[in-house]
């Protein structure tokens, strides 16, 4: 009894305190619901997590329900002993097998479809060969982010590339290809914002892509979401959504500071690839 007290206590303060701490962290946004989604897809991926909710919590509330309703229902009273049911009658295994393939249908079956609809009409066609998309390669480090824009020619690895660090700039509104890879260890690309996240893995280039909304300006967090040494924590780039004009200012400006930092003899400047039209991943 002390012990369940114990258990039930700390479980209680455990609780109370992480929500504190969330609270503390979370300045004015709300904690109950998730960051701001700034995409124009990012909404497929949060309805998901939202009807999940809903429908494990309709599931939690029905099954509490019976559990209630079972104890008071047959539970020993004065004059009457209490009803006691091994639930092995092939009744019960008919009615037992009938609810779990209704409830893996409907709840599992539903999240399945859902899941892959948004992940075959949208996640995954990538647009890296469209004409009017912006390219941007990555490279993951410890613990840093390196991006790489083609610059004027269009192509990568030139010397006319703008290479930014912990720096993302992209226009608000237009559709954004990443090819990522990592230097030293796997890192995981995540923008929080747009709800994407990709792996980055050293010897291997994967992508991703996402499209923000217009009227989205400002400037949000590029975050590494895999455990990739002590700095982990501190893996962070500005990921910093444009007014279009003002991006293509940001862009002649970048390109010229990209410009007189280059070296053509500094090999580890040039980390870039040939774009990649087919990827596997
Ligand atoms: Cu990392």
């Amino acid at each position: 009894m002390r012990e369940a007290l114990q258990s039930t206590l700390g479980l209680f303060f455990g609780l109370l305190s992480t929500t504190a701490l969330a609270w503390a962290q979370a300045g004015d946004r709300s904690i109950w619901t998730p960051p701001r989604d700034i995409s124009v897809d990012g909404g497929q991926l949060d309805d998901l997590f939202v009807l999940t909710t809903i429908l494990t919590t309709v599931l939690f509330v029905g099954m509490v329900a019976i559990l209630l309703v079972a104890s008071f229902r047959d539970k020993a009273t004065v004059g009457k002993k209490a009803e006691y049911d091994r639930g092995d009658t092939k009744k019960d295994a008919v009615l037992l097998l009938a609810a779990a393939t209704v409830i893996f249908v409907a709840v599992d079956g539903t999240l399945m479809v859902k899941s892959h609809t948004a992940i075959n009409d949208v996640f995954w066609k990538y647009p890296d060969t469209e004409p009017d998309v912006l390219r941007v390669e990555v490279l993951a480090q410890q613990w840093a982010w390196n991006f790489r824009y083609a610059g004027a020619d269009g192509k990568f690895n030139t010397p006319d590339d703008i290479v930014t660090l912990n720096d993302f700039r992209v226009p608000a509104g237009k559709k954004v290809a990443c090819q990522i890879t990592s230097k030293d260890v796997l890192h995981s690309f995540f923008l929080v914002p747009c709800r994407v996240k990709k792996d980055a893995n050293p010897g291997q280039i994967t992508r991703q892509w996402f499209q923000t909304r217009e009227g989205t300006e400002g400037e949000y967090q590029v975050t590494c979401a895999e455990i990739c040494g002590f700095a982990h924590y501190k893996m962070q780039a500005r990921f910093v959504v444009m007014e279009p004009k003002a991006y293509a200012a940001w862009e002649k400006e970048a390109a010229k500071w990209s410009q007189i930092q280059y070296d053509a003899e500094r090999q580890d400047q040039h980390w870039g690839w040939d774009w990649r039209g087919e990827i596997k991943n």
